[in-house]
């Protein structure tokens, strides 16, 4: 054929796609595939790379890990229905974490879809839902590209998240229109000037204001800003329920730590504020119910998020629709630096620890262990349930975007995730190491994503506290008063052997000298390491009384 000829052939569906996911730099793609998607991934471009997860909860965390590191949306691409139904409990949580995912998924050949063959995605844009913020599958072939567009302006608009784009193997060949138009939308938008005015108002008149900062804060890069305005407003700064991020240092003076998972105990807490402003986050994301008021008496609360699903769910309180950061910003200049009051003080001080350290070691110890060799950079990953709180102490956040968990309570989602902020350093160059903190039990649920860390020759530390149990499930027990409850005890689980069967160096640490050892080689490893510390049982109240 001549040039000329070739420039005459109609550009594919596959080709204008291809140009359009290049133009959205959307050029890495996480999944798993299958004879449904092979079409789309054949002769797959060199400036793309996919990233392969063993299974779709692994390639959706994973994906969701490398968007919040790279602050991008991302492509994830899973196998018809059945990628999508393993996948599905990270997508509840990318919705959760408000992330932008674009989840493609085949679907079986357009001719043959009404006579239901193998693998049919049957009804197709039901099965993510309401887990998605749009699910669609093209009424034609042509229109994959424009759909691709739409999916991506649905995804990174407040609030973020994933959207779902259903695509027949047929489509891929077919002649498109050519390429797609590319649109730009805004990622975030600032408060009405009105109401901002009148929460300014209400802020300005409170005698004694509590801050409770969420995870939209640090999304929307307001990290400084929440800093500038709690200590104009010199008042004491919380973190909202099993936040996600953590927004605020953890080591400032003013810093209080994260407000009770429940009712009564919030409301007790925060006793003897006349003003709540909770910053960037649901009110309340509760967890166990405790009864008690919602607030405590005499105070009044101002929400400010950039999601209207949660200003409408609020229990209490007036919201103002905005960007976080723009919303902070709005306030420092709207509210004058407070004169009348001292801003509260208080330094985070580590607790003591018994000596000689137990045998086997509490996971208190064997944090404030690993926290001795702390890198000043390293990024935090937890999905340890029982044990958050004791990391916390020795592992304090004390910079934006070095934090992360899930929003939803879906374990799972940590180890992958790790793995997905893993490859974000690398791809981006920051090359920070990241230290996943994941139960023995939560190591469990997206175990294969272990092989892609070694594969891609990531620096991540896995540690592992080994109490051989669902811990917080034997404390919710306690709680809920619900005895006798089976399968809490978790015999014979072996971390080492499972990480070794993916290619990945194990340690067994014991002793405080032993994870010291253990840290420092895994921090100069060219690739992942499994840390397992066997750590002692111990059974601690779910929701801590307050005082
Ligand atoms: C997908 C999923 N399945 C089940 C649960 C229920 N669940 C919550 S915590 C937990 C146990 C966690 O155990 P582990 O990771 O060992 O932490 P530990 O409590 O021992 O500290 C389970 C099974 C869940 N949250 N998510
Ligand atoms: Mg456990």
């Amino acid at each position: 054929m001549s040039k000329d000829k070739q420039s005459e052939v109609p550009m594919t569906v596959h080709e204008a796609t291809y140009n359009l996911l290049r133009r959205l730099g959307l050029t890495t793609i996480f999944g798993n595939p299958g004879s449904t998607e092979q079409p789309f991934l054949k002769n797959f471009p060199k400036d793309f790379q996919y990233v392969l997860g063993l299974q779709e909860a692994s390639a959706v965390a994973m994906a969701d890990g490398f968007a919040q590191g790279t602050k991008k949306p991302v492509l994830v691409n899973l196998h018809s229905g059945a990628g999508t139904g393993n996948g599905m409990c990270n997508i509840m949580t990318a919705f959760q974490n408000k992330t932008p995912l674009i989840i493609t998924a085949g679907q079986q050949t357009r001719e043959m879809i009404l006579g239901d063959p193998y693998l049919t995605n049957r009804d197709e844009t039901l099965l993510p839902r309401p887990w998605v913020k749009w699910a669609y599958q093209p009424v034609r072939a042509q229109d994959v590209p424009g759909a691709i567009i739409r999916a991506y302006a649905t995804a990174v608009q407040p609030p973020a998240g994933p959207v779902y784009v259903s695509i027949p193997l047929d489509d891929w060949d077919q002649p498109a229109l050519g390429d797609a138009v590319v649109r730009t939308v805004s990622a975030r938008y600032s408060p009405d000037p009105e109401r901002l005015t009148l929460f300014a108002e209400r802020i300005k008149k409170s005698k004694n204001p509590v801050l409770v900062y969420g995870p939209e804060i640090e999304r929307a890069g307001g990290w400084e800003a929440g800093i500038k305005f709690a200590e104009r407003l010199k008042a004491p700064v919380y973190i909202s329920p099993l936040t996600d991020r953590a927004s605020f240092p953890q080591t400032h003076p003013q810093f209080r730590g994260m407000v009770p998972i429940a009712i009564g105990p919030l409301s007790k807490k925060l006793k003897g504020h006349d003003l709540i402003i909770v910053i960037g986050a649901q009110v309340f994301r509760y967890y166990p119910f405790i009864a008690g008021d919602y607030l405590p008496q005499g105070a009044e609360l101002l929400q400010v998020t950039n999601d209207p699903w949660d200003a409408a769910a609020a229990v209490a309180g007036d919201s103002l629709l905005s960007d976080a950061r723009l919303a902070l910003e709005a306030f420092i200049d709207a509210v004058p630096a407070v004169t009348s009051r001292p801003a509260p003080t208080g330094v985070h001080v580590a607790p003591k620890l018994p000596s000689p350290a137990t045998n086997p070691l509490t996971a208190l110890e064997a944090f404030a262990a690993l926290s001795e060799l702390r890198p000043k950079d390293a990024i935090l990953v937890n999905e340890t349930a029982s044990n958050f709180a004791d990391l916390i102490q020795f592992w304090p956040i004390e910079k934006a975007d070095t934090y992360y968990t899930f929003a939803s309570g879906g374990l799972g989602w940590g180890l992958p995730a790790a793995v997905g902020v893993g490859l974000a350093e690398k791809k981006t160059g920051t090359g920070r190491p990241v230290v996943a903190v994941i139960g023995d039990g939560a190591f469990q649920y997206s175990i294969q994503s272990v092989y892609t860390a070694v594969q891609n020759k990531l620096k991540v530390v896995f540690i592992v506290p080994c109490n051989g149990e669902y811990a917080i499930l034997k404390e919710f027990a306690v709680l809920e008063k619900t005895p006798n409850v089976p399968a809490l005890d978790l015999p014979g689980l072996d971390v080492i052997s499972a990480a070794k069967g993916f290619g990945c160096a194990t340690v067994h640490a014991k002793t405080t000298q032993d994870i010291k050892e253990a840290f420092a080689a895994a921090l100069k490893a060219d690739g992942p390491t499994l840390i397992a510390i066997p750590i002692a049982r111990q059974e601690r109240p779910l929701v801590p009384p307050v005082d």
